[in-house]
Order: structure tokens, then C-alpha cells, then sequence
């Protein structure tokens, strides 16, 4: 692995991905079951589905969100919005046990006061990965993200500000949080398709929450 210690004042046990991106491992791993409770009754009000991309085809990734507001990709472009289009109702409040750990995450990794109002849910199956991009969809660039993965593991690719830039190979497993902001928060970054696997909660599946200051 390519992780180096945080070496300047951070916690033990806390990992520099790049200035302003930390790695706090396994962070999130006591609280796993009623986190993927929580999403669970998330998905039951706003159900995952395959959004388009503004090019019209079918992400890989099947999405929903929670909190007043919700990423939205269609043929109209990326956005987001208090309003879930596939039932025509406001997204699901935002469980307290997701807020609560997104705070106490940020505020672990240098971020206090974090207050998201934005939850989008990824779920990946074996093969499905994420192309590179970067998050600039977001209102207040100068709030971090706070990115949890539950169920099998990924590789996050991790690259520079500019598309070019070569990227780094993250392995992310359960439990493990990104708290990502500061100079590092438009970064190119993508998942490379899962490998195969079954995890003991979660099955063939990964789940994957970020955190955002969206509105
Ligand atoms: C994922 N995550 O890990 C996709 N974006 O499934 C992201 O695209 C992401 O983890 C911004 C910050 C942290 C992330
Ligand atoms: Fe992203």
C-alpha cells in the first residue's frame, strides 16, 4: 500500500491521502449494522436506481440519496435536488446515525463543524466500477466530503487537479473513511471495478456514503 502515516499532529492511526485528504481506517467499522439499518430504510422511501449521464446511458452505479437535498444525473446534467424524480417526494430525512458519524469523522480529521445536507448512496456489485471525475457539483467547495465504504472492497483511484495527472491506488475496505477537502477537494478521482467476493453483511455488494455541503 501507498499510505503514509500522518505526520503532522494528526491522530495515530489517521492516513495522509494528499494535503487536506485523510484516510481515517476502520473509522466506521463498530457502527457498520445500523449504518446499512439506516440505509436500508433510506432505500425503502427512495429506492437505488441507475441514473442516466447527461450523454443518456445508464450509470453502472445504482444511486439514492438522503438529506434535504440529492444528487441527480439525467439527460439534463449533473445537479442536485430537494425532490427524489423517481417518486416525485422529497428525499428521506438524513438518518442521525449518518450525520452523527459524518460530524465525528470530519472533526477527527481537522474538519469541525461539518454539517452535511447532502447523502448520496452508491452501490456497486462486482465489475462495476466509477470513471474518473471530479466533485464540483456542490455549493460550498470549502466544506470536505466524507466518503464511507461498507461491504466488499475497492481500489480508489486518486489523481491530481487536472484529468491528466497520473493516480494513485487506494485500497478502501469496510468501514474505511476518506474525509477529503482543503487543496485536495477537486481532485480527480474514480473506484476501478470491483473484484468478485462476498462480504459477511452485505454480500456481493459494496455500499459506499459521501457526505456533502451541497446547498
Ligand atoms: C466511491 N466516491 O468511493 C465514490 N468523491 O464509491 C467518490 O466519488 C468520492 O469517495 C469525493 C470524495 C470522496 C469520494
Ligand atoms: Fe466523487
Amino acid at each position: 500500500m501507498t499510505f503514509e502515516l500522518f505526520s503532522d499532529g494528526g491522530e495515530a492511526g489517521v492516513l495522509a491521502l494528499a494535503p487536506g485528504a485523510r484516510i481515517l481506517p476502520a473509522w466506521a467499522q463498530s457502527g457498520a449494522e445500523s449504518l446499512l439499518a439506516a440505509v436500508a430504510t433510506v432505500a425503502a422511501c427512495a429506492p437505488f436506481r441507475q441514473m442516466r449521464t447527461p450523454g443518456g446511458r445508464a450509470m453502472a452505479v445504482a444511486m439514492t440519496n438522503c438529506g434535504p437535498l440529492g444528487w441527480i444525473s439525467d439527460e439534463a446534467g449533473y445537479r442536485y435536488g430537494a425532490t427524489d424524480p423517481l417518486t416525485g417526494r422529497p428525499w428521506p430525512a438524513m438518518p442521525g446515525v449518518l450525520s452523527a458519524l459524518a460530524e465525528g469523522a470530519a472533526r477527527a480529521a481537522g474538519y469541525p463543524g461539518f454539517v452535511p445536507d447532502a447523502c448520496l448512496v452508491n452501490r456497486y456489485l462486482p465489475g462495476v466500477g466509477l470513471s474518473r471525475h471530479q466533485d464540483r457539483d456542490e455549493r460550498d467547495l470549502a466544506a470536505p466530503i466524507v466518503s464511507v465504504s461498507l461491504g466488499l472492497p475497492a481500489i480508489f483511484l486518486f489523481g491530481g487537479l487536472r484529468r491528466a495527472d497520473s493516480c494513485r491506488r487506494y485500497r478502501l475496505g469496510h468501514g474505511d473513511v476518506v474525509v477529503w477537502g482543503g487543496p485536495s477537494r477537486l481532485c480527480f478521482h474514480g473506484v476501478a471495478p470491483l473484484a468478485p467476493g462476498s462480504h459477511p453483511l452485505l454480500g456481493p455488494e459494496r455500499i459506499n456514503l459521501t457526505f456533502r455541503r451541497a446547498g
